[in-house]
């Protein structure tokens, strides 16, 4: 059978994520590659072993050969793109944040409802076997009826003055950056979980380095300049930090707090479900273990275990328990879900994908829109559900 054909577009920290993440499917192919220059595109594509390097997107766009495109540029770029990608017929796959804005997002969803292509949003963390296995215990009642939703997403990368990145400009990371860049990836994961939408939130946000110093050389996302010794000052305009109480669809209450100056908190995405029977927690930093708080007996910690999981988690976990999984996997099972969609020749409009799709995408954005309204004015923002 003759394999998928991709094209990639940006190859900055996440690009090439998704090229190795394909590559372990086996059923399709990266083809093309496209970067902002041909020197630049050439140099990846030779880097990457990827046969054609295209120096302007719009001629990777024009290529027959290629069957779906994605998204990985940096956040201002994701909205004209992602049109340009569903008006070429090709299926999408996007990085979030799908757009800058929410009437972006609800745009690109009819678009590509419009065209029948199938669309995708990375959305990563719902695809650990742990997540799974927690989302289906919810389902079969197993912790009871969930009340409260509770934790954060912590990393430190941006703890120093001179940690620098485009994700810090309104410009190119768009008006929210924790809560886009890490929040959403928190509430997709929550939502995904429990089965139940965010409807209302209020927040609070700040920035606690509001002078950076930028290095004159530039950083990549993850990494650190500081032997650098020419800065300039940049005055910041995204919050590093939120922290932001939730009301769920169903009246369950929820908060959490992001945050990208948290010493020592790499990439700690976690979250606790206070069901009516049992409590449940998950932490990405240790995405092997899951914690369940009883009130009658001891507490657990079972680690994952195909023998031990429920059956809609198994396809999720490919090794026996004690071969760690982790963020690579997860992604992989991204892939694998997107592109099995495809293989399958299914649509998005009526088969249930194990993906977020554009719907996911613009549900997000709705989310953030409203936690910078409620931020602004102080207030509980009800998130625009007509939208949905
Ligand atoms: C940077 O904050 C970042 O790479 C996010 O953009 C990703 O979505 C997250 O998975 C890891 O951190």
């Amino acid at each position: 059978m003759e394999k998928i054909k991709v094209g990639i577009i940006g190859t900055g920290f996440i690009g090439p994520t998704h090229i190795e993440a394909i590559r372990r499917l086996g059923f399709v192919e990266v083809v093309g590659l496209a970067e902002n220059s041909q020197a630049a595109a050439e140099q990846k594509a030779a880097a990457l072993s990827i046969p054609k390097a295209y120096g302007s997107y719009q001629d990777m766009l024009q290529d027959p050969d290629i069957q779906v495109i994605h998204n990985c540029t940096p956040n201002h770029l994701h909205f004209t793109i992602n049109k340009e990608i569903i008006l070429a017929g090709k299926h999408v796959l996007s990085e979030k944040p799908l757009a800058m804005t929410s009437s972006e997002s609800a745009e690109l969803l009819a678009l590509a409802k419009q065209h029948g292509v199938v669309h995708g949003v990375n959305f990563n963390y719902r695809q650990y076997a742990a997540v799974q296995q927690l989302a289906s215990m919810v389902r079969t009642g197993d912790l009871g009826h969930i009340h409260l939703v509770h934790g954060s997403y912590l990393q430190d990368w941006l703890l120093y003055e001179t940690d620098f990145n485009w994700r810090l400009s309104p410009e190119a990371g768009g008006n929210s950056r924790a809560v886009a860049d890490i929040g959403s990836h928190w509430c997709d994961t929550v939502q995904y979980v429990t089965g139940k939408r965010i409807t209302e939130v209020f927040a609070d946000l700040a920035t606690v380095i509001p002078v950076r110093k930028k290095s004159k050389g530039g950083a990549a996302t993850f990494t650190s300049q500081r032997e650098e010794t020419e800065y300039e000052d940049v005055e910041i305009r995204t919050e590093d930090y939120a922290s932001v109480l939730i009301k769920l669809e169903d009246g369950s209450r929820g908060v959490f707090t992001v945050s990208q100056v948290s010493a020592g908190r790499k990439n700690r995405l976690s979250f606790e479900l206070d069901g009516s029977k049992h409590a449940a927690f998950w932490n990405q930093e240790e995405p092997e273990k899951l914690w369940f708080g009883h009130r009658d007996k001891p507490n657990e910690v079972l680690l994952a275990d195909p023998a031990l999981f429920l059956p809609d988690a198994k396809p999720f976990i490919h090794h026996p328990g004690g071969h760690n999984e982790g963020w690579p996997d997860a992604l992989k099972n991204m892939m694998q879900n997107f592109y099995g969609f495809i293989r399958a020749g299914k649509d998005p409009q009526q088969d249930q994908a194990s993906f977020a799709t554009f719907a996911d995408g613009h549900i997000s954005m709705c989310i953030t829109d409203a936690i910078l309204r409620s931020h602004a004015e102080q207030r509980w923002v009800k998130v625009a559900e007509e939208e949905f």
